[in-house]
């Protein structure tokens, strides 16, 4: 069964599209244009109520959230393409004291900066100087961390993958502003 993705291939469906590739699941793209703002026509309502991506759909199974979509994918293949959940319950506690940090530290900022550098300016609107300014510092704060914390890391490869993966939601393309490229 190919599991569908709905979502553009970038942002949050990002992650999931990463996930999948490591666990090796077929999966297609069901490309949504959150600038036409097709993710609040009625039937991609019907899949997520709340009208944002990504979405999935395995068979008949449905599931948003990426980072919940991120889990499913991780428990079900748990042993299929690259261990993503670690063997013991602490080092799955690990693996997930630092999904929360994404979630709750680094995407924030990410997506501030996301919305303020990338989108604003193809919707015609000013970005917030003060807002950015204060996102990039939040976001060094939380990369200085990271820096810190993965030099001494213990993990192996792939537990750190499944945090990196997560992290590489909107903040991929971000790190330089468009009239620097
Ligand atoms: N917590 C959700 C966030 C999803 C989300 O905010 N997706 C954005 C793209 S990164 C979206 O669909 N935005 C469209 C909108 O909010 O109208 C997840 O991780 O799946």
């Amino acid at each position: 069964m190919v599991v569908k993705v709905y979502g553009p291939a970038y942002a949050a469906p990002k992650r999931v599209i990463v996930c999948l590739i490591e666990k090796e699941v077929e999966f297609e793209t069901v490309p949504i244009d959150l600038l036409k703002g097709e993710n609040k026509h009625p039937e991609f309502l019907k899949l997520q109520p709340f009208g944002t991506v990504p979405v999935i759909q395995d068979g008949n199974y449905t599931l948003f959230e990426s980072r919940a979509i991120l889990r499913y994918y991780a428990e079900k293949y748990k042993s299929q393409g690259t261990d993503l959940l670690g063997k013991t319950i602490e080092e799955r506690g690990v693996v997930e004291n630092w999904l929360e940090v994404e979630s709750n530290s680094y995407n924030p900022p990410v997506f501030t900066l996301a919305v303020q550098i990338l989108l604003s300016p193809k919707l015609g609107i000013p970005p917030d100087e003060n807002l950015i300014k204060e996102s990039e510092e939040k976001l060094a704060k939380v990369l200085d961390v990271y820096e810190e914390r993965l030099s001494k890391s213990k993990c192996h490869g792939s537990r750190l993958k499944l945090r990196i993966r997560a992290a590489s939601g909107p903040g991929h393309s971000l790190f330089r502003r468009p009239e620097s490229t």
